[in-house]
């Protein structure tokens, strides 16, 4: 009996190292120390040793016992231990790799041209007005003197989302508006986004524009030509070379349209002027008196200014940007050059 004892001792020696995992190391305890395990089993059979051997039966069983499960035991804070290890290991983090850079935004060219208008107009005491992209027909044409059979209302020219609603082609009504509400003296710019279905290298169906009012007693052309000149060469350097030009618009009277002295060949002709050496760079004129009347001023008391911009056109004319759509393709290589 004794002999059995040592051999299943050694038994469960020999099987201990294949047991490498927590449920093999438990299996194995179960097996032979268990209620119905090896061991428990052979001490039943206590009853048929010979008297003698009892007592070395006895402690044999219990050193066996004892040695197998420190053994068991011993395993087990082993594989724990190693766990341990392996999940520091694999959690390492090398404190000397260098930081990844933040990558900062920007603001994007046109809202910088548009910002940056805003504030020169700012500083002359002009102040900053927005309202509705979809407008009624009477805001974005009636009101501005724009006659129903004018071409600008052509289907063409206008996104119209139901009969008399548009997407404003202009920020104009947002100065009508402006009027509405307030009596002279005013002194305001509009910028916004403004939609026209058109669509090449200088036209998107959405764009950029800033307008500007001056309306109070005794306001002048001279008063236009001195604050588009004083802006003009803020944005664009003191040494530039302006035109004004007589033109036409429904809601002034009379009308100019300013040019600038191409900035690439410096009037020699070139590509960008189309061989005249001048540049259209804003519209403008002396509010016409039926627009006052539609707001209810009188054109026998105040006159006023008022003047038209397109942002991402001054924006190519300043940085030397020949395809409009270059705005709206957030292609980070051209956007981040400025
Ligand atoms: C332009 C050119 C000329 C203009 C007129 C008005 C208003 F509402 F006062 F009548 N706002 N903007 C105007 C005048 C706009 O854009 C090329």
């Amino acid at each position: 009996m004794l002999k059995t004892l040592d051999e299943l001792e050694k038994e469960a020696i020999l099987e201990l190292p294949g047991a490498t995992s927590e449920d093999a190391l438990n299996e194995l305890r179960t097996r032979y120390l268990g209620r119905k395990g090896l061991l428990t089993q052979m001490l039943r059979q206590i009853s048929t040793v010979t008297a003698a051997e009892k007592p070395l039966f006895g402690k044999r069983s219990n050193e066996i016992k004892e040695s197998l499960a420190h053994a068991i035991d011993d395993a087990l804070e082993m594989l724990k231990a190693s766990r341990k290890d392996q999940v520091l290991l694999k959690e390492t983090i090398d404190v000397t790799l260098p930081g990844r850079g933040v990558r900062l935004g920007r603001l994007h060219p046109v809202t910088r041209v548009s910002q940056e208008i805003c504030r020169i107009f700012s500083r002359m005491g002009f102040n900053v007005v927005e309202g509705p992209e979809v407008e009624t027909d009477y805001y974005n044409f009636e009101a501005l003197n724009i006659p129903k059979d004018h071409p600008a209302r052509d289907m063409q020219d206008t996104f119209y989302v139901e009969d008399n609603i548009v997407l404003r082609t202009h920020t104009s009504p947002v100065q009508i508006r402006t009027m509405e509400k307030m009596k002279p003296p005013v002194r305001i710019l509009s910028p916004g986004r403004v939609y026209r279905p058109d669509s090449d290298v200088s036209h998107t169906p959405m764009f950029h524009q800033v307008e500007g009012l001056m309306v109070d007693k005794g306001i002048t052309f001279g008063d236009l030509k001195g604050t588009l000149t004083y802006f003009l060469r803020q944005i664009f350097g003191a040494d530039i070379l302006l035109r004004f030009r007589p033109s036409f618009f429904p809601f002034t009277e009379p009308s100019a349209e300013v040019d600038l002295r191409c900035v690439m060949c410096t009037g020699k002709g070139c590509r960008v002027c189309g061989q005249s050496g001048w540049l259209e760079i804003l519209g403008s004129g002396m509010v016409d008196p039926a627009v006052f009347e539609n707001v209810g001023y009188d054109p026998e008391e105040v006159t006023g200014f008022a003047f038209g911009l397109g942002v991402e056109r001054i924006a190519m004319l300043k940085y030397g940007i020949s395809d409009i759509r270059l705005f709206f393709e957030n292609d980070g290589r051209f956007l981040e050059q400025f």
